[in-house]
């Protein structure tokens, strides 16, 4: 077993070598110190649920402001000083129907809108590459299902902690220690402009994975199998982290995505399959050792 492990990881630094050799990938999908903005879309999905959010917020914007007038004129208008005697009618129809159908005429014209946005996401299309992901306390497994291989991608640097010794493991990974809490040993690695489906999972609790520049998220519920699906514009580094509360590494499990390629994303499929096919096997094995 001792050795299997050993293969493992020595698998495990070929290909964090050979997706290092790639090329030199803009990073895109980060977060920005004091952002509060979205990241930049990459996905037509991401695009749409940007402009959505835009729209909303003009929406609100408005209701707020208008809220806000008619509190100010109640008080200003029929306090007591201002209004010593006050009415006491109880009933006023006209009031009643708009204050019914103008929310009603709002939602509607909100939906007309967002359903059509959650009809993109949701209707899966055929994908180009299929990939399964499963969540585990507290670390990510892919399985390139179409290709028969797998991997697990840890977080860079094990201590949680940002020690020189760290740093030097994500420069090595062709990051900086900016990247540190975001970046992964092995990264799903996917081709440009290219239809992936991915099959969400969870081994122990939920979990939930996301790509925020994608505008994808979704629950990894145990026993069940939840899809995304993402066509990425542009090459480049993507994170995400786990967005389910799950326990206690919750913040020490990100996502890393590489969107190269096609050609790229060849070579560096054709490394992964001699590295990582089998795999499976030991990993399997190890669990079943482990449990016992
Ligand atoms: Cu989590």
């Amino acid at each position: 077993m001792g050795q299997n492990i050993i293969k493992y990881s020595a698998a495990a630094t070929l290909l964090g070598a050979s997706t290092n050799a790639q090329e030199n990938l803009e990073l895109i999908g980060v977060p920005t110190p004091s952002g509060t903005g979205f990241q930049p879309a990459v996905t037509e999905l991401a695009r749409d649920l940007q402009w959505l959010d835009g729209m909303l917020l003009i929406i609100i914007t408005a209701i707020s402001l208008f809220v806000v007038f008619l509190l100010g004129y109640v008080i200003f208008r029929f306090n007591r000083k201002a209004n010593p005697e006050p009415s006491s009618f109880t009933h006023n129809t006209p009031v009643e129907v708009a204050w019914t159908v103008v929310p009603i005429v709002i939602l509607v014209f909100i939906g007309a809108f967002s359903i059509p946005v959650l009809f993109k996401q949701q209707v899966i299309p055929d994908g180009d590459i299929n990939i399964k992901v499963t969540g585990y306390q507290w670390y990510w497994g892919y399985e390139y299902t179409d290709h028969g291989f797998g991997f697990d991608s840890m977080l860079i640097g094990d201590g949680k902690v940002l020690t020189p010794e760290v740093e030097e493991e994500l420069i090595e990974a062709g990051y900086s220690k900016d990247e540190f809490l975001l970046a992964t040993d092995t990264a799903v690695v996917v081709p440009v402009d290219k239809v992936v489906v991915m099959q969400v999972t969870g081994a122990d609790v939920i979990h939930s994975w996301t790509i925020p520049a994608f505008g994808v998220k979704q629950d990894a519920v145990p026993g069940r199998l939840g899809q995304l699906w993402f066509k990425a514009e542009k090459e480049g580094v993507y994170f995400g982290q786990c967005s389910e509360l799950c326990g206690k590494d919750h913040a020490y499990m990100p996502i890393t995505v590489k969107v190269v390629s096609q050609e790229n994303y060849e070579a560096w499929l054709s490394g992964a399959i001699e590295e990582f096919a089998g795999l499976e096997e030991i990993d399997s094995k190890i669990e079943l050792a482990l449990a016992n």
